[in-house]
């Protein structure tokens, strides 16, 4: 039986179990890559480990979330991680050199390899036939020593594409459309492979923004063949050696298709507060708009920005918005300097911001009170800007930058607007002077650390029984962003003590002291959620924090696959509710039991709860692997692996 591209990949790097749809499996990884928010707790974690030097063929760290640097800590966090790097064999993607996900796919991606990053938004590099998958920060400092990434070998939905886009509908639009069809939950352990004619007509900025997003429908990761465009822009990038071709086979099977006319395409929003909530742009046209924002690692690559630069061209931004341009990386920015589109944006009243994460993560240029923000990248969850009442609707760059113009959501095919051609870039003039390579010897290199980098967090064995408070029960879809905000609290990330008194801040301000004076009297907390727990980012900190806060559990209707992940990995119990009847009945502030943990987390069954308060029983699912099992008992990964490398 004929193979599809994700799998020839997956078997190439298969170390452990059986390719097949539901096992769990261990794959090799060859690249890592990590960002400043969820590096340096990455790096502790990779030096607790005692290994002088990562085991893997590649290792990048990059600088992109934490550039704003108010106050010390921000810039700790920078050195910090430029000298473990030179000290571990890493290289360092200095703060100014772009955003992660932009920068591996220029500069070291490559086709048929398997990448982990520290970021969810990693499998953006399948636009050029990776397996490029996201995990928490332990799990990456574990492939940086050569351990085997452990998934659930996916199903994978076949994308097939065919036709070619009309003139200002774009590959946001696409993966606009595959949101409003698959939604941003449900979809666990799957994989989208995108075949079909239409593939050859999209190029590798346009294949990469749709893998990128596909991280809001929660799977595993998104990928391309890699043809004759994949090699042309290697070729660009001078890194041709590392073009191979990938195809599916003539015959391969998939588990499920959805077949996309690409001519058919219009223009698409997402609308607050989900990227799953999607319309047509044509449906909302009108809307009073306050602020526009283009870049992220969605669309900040040269050709998003010399079309939005074209249709700004000779105008200026509407009075009543303001505008931001933030080019993905500084071979961007380069290359937007070089052609004049940068004296555009300048000339319509644009705000040239850094090639980094900033507005993306709510690290500034938050909108004003009830504003209506239309950007280009990829979340738009409630309070992600930084503004808790703000509107968030996401778009192409066409799409936003037409709209600034006007002062109004504007469908783009609607205005006379003449086609713009793209100029054939055959050489992207990159230059590496902003990576620092690690030096062959690094035994004089010493790590340099801040009062900001405190210790990788300590996890507790499993307790033979669980006396807990239900502190806290939420609905459905909360995001890492709802249980850990980025924003302005960004900067405590290498400060566990100091980050966890955030947890739910915006949900529940008193949470993180419930749970601490719970943890302090030997009782410990339990959250009770609805559908899609932990949506969203990687970052390990939406574990960690409740872990040091004395969180055992979280009991949910359903808890999404990173995060889940890292809860396993943290010591933290996930359980999923057998009958949602059991969600309805607890409330807030109920005491439960879990007696004989430890037996029944290895007993493989289900979990028996009693209920004090309300004084019944019920059984909750553990849907884990049996690696993750143990790490439960154990009380996490770290403690687990540390005996075996
Ligand atoms: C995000 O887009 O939410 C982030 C910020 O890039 C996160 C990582 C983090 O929280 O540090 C992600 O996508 O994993
Ligand atoms: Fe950065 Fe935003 Fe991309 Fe996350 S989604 S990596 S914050 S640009």
């Amino acid at each position: 039986m004929g193979l599809g591209v994700v799998y020839k990949i997956l078997r190439s790097h298969l170390k452990e179990g059986e390719l097949k749809a539901g096992n769990s499996i261990g794959i090799q990884i060859d690249q890592t890559l990590t960002q400043d928010a969820t590096g340096t707790m990455a790096y502790l974690q990779f030096e607790s480990l005692g290994l002088d030097h990562v085991r893997n063929e590649l290792a990048v760290s990059y600088v992109d979330h934490n550039t704003v640097q108010v106050g010390f800590e921000n810039a700790d966090d920078h050195r910090y991680l430029q000298s473990v790097a030179a000290s571990k064999g890493v290289v360092f993607s200095r703060p100014g050199n772009g955003i992660c996900h932009q920068v591996h796919l220029e500069r070291f991606g490559a086709p048929g390899k398997t990448s982990l990053g520290s970021d969810s938004h990693t499998p953006t590099g399948g636009g050029i036939g990776m397996v490029a998958i996201g995990a928490g920060g332990l799990d990456v400092a574990l492939a940086m020593a050569g351990v085997p990434f452990s998934i659930i070998c996916p199903k994978v939905i076949e994308i097939r594409l065919y036709g070619k886009l009309r003139p200002f509908c774009t590959a946001k639009d696409v993966i606009l459309t595959v949101l409003a069809k698959f939604g941003v939950k449900g979809n666990v352990n799957t994989v989208f492979e995108y075949t079909g004619e239409g593939v050859k007509t999209l190029s590798i900025p346009e294949r990469a923004t749709i893998c990128n997003m596909g991280a809001e429908c929660g799977v595993t990761t998104s990928v391309f063949p890699s043809d004759e465009t994949t090699r042309q822009f290697l070729k660009a990038q001078g890194r041709e050696e590392s073009y191979t071709e990938l195809s599916a086979d003539a015959d391969a099977t998939y588990d499920g298709l959805f077949e996309i006319d690409l001519s058919k395409v219009v223009p698409m929003v997402a609308c607050p507060h989900s990227p799953g909530n999607v319309k047509t742009v044509a449906e909302l046209a009108g809307l009073p708009v306050s602020q526009v924002l283009i870049g992220s690692c969605t669309n900040s690559s040269y050709a998003d920005l010399y079309k939005a630069g074209s249709i700004l061209d000779g105008n200026v931004v509407s009075e009543k918005v303001s505008l931001g341009v933030a080019p993905g990386s500084r071979e961007v920015l380069g290359l937007i300097t070089a052609d004049g589109t940068l004296s555009k944006f300048v000339a319509s009243g644009a705000r040239i911001l850094e090639s980094a994460c900033g507005f993306c993560i709510g690290n500034h240029f938050s909108p004003c009170s009830e504003g209506i923000s239309l950007r280009t990248n990829n979340r738009n969850f409630e309070g992600r800007s930084g503004t808790k009442d703000a509107q968030i609707y996401l778009v192409s760059p066409e799409t936003a930058a037409i709209s600034a113009i006007r002062g109004v959501l504007t469908d783009p095919t609607t205005c006379g607007l003449s086609e713009i051609v793209l100029p054939q870039v055959d050489d992207f003039r990159s230059d590496d002077n902003m990576l620092i390579f690690p030096p062959e010897d690094a035994k004089d290199v010493q790590i340099l650390r801040g009062p900001n980098i405190g210790n990788p967090p300590a996890c507790q064995p499993l307790s033979a029984q669980i006396n807990a408070v239900a502190t806290l029960k939420v609905g459905d879809k909360i995001t890492t962003d709802h249980i850990m905000p980025a924003g302005a609290r960004l900067k405590y990330r290498s400060n566990i003590a100091k980050y966890a008194t955030f947890v739910f801040e915006g949900v529940d301000a008193s949470f993180s002291t419930r749970a601490s004076e719970n943890r302090d009297k030997g009782i410990g907390n339990i959250i009770v959620a609805g559908q899609s727990y932990g949506q969203g980012s990687s970052r390990e900190h939406a574990a960690i924090c409740p872990m040091h806060l004395g969180v055992k559990a979280v009991m949910a209707l359903s808890i999404e696959r990173i995060h889940q992940a890292n809860l396993c990995n943290f010591g933290i119990l996930p359980l999923t509710f057998l009958d949602s009847a059991d969600y309805d009945k607890i409330e807030q502030g109920d005491e439960l039991v879990i007696s004989d943990a430890i037996r029944q987390v290895k007993a493989k069954g289900n979990i028996k709860v009693s209920n004090m308060t309300k004084g019944y029983e019920f059984e909750m699912a553990l849907d884990v692997s049996e690696l993750q099992r143990t790490m439960l008992i154990a009380g996490g990964r770290l403690n687990q692996i540390k005996e075996s490398i």
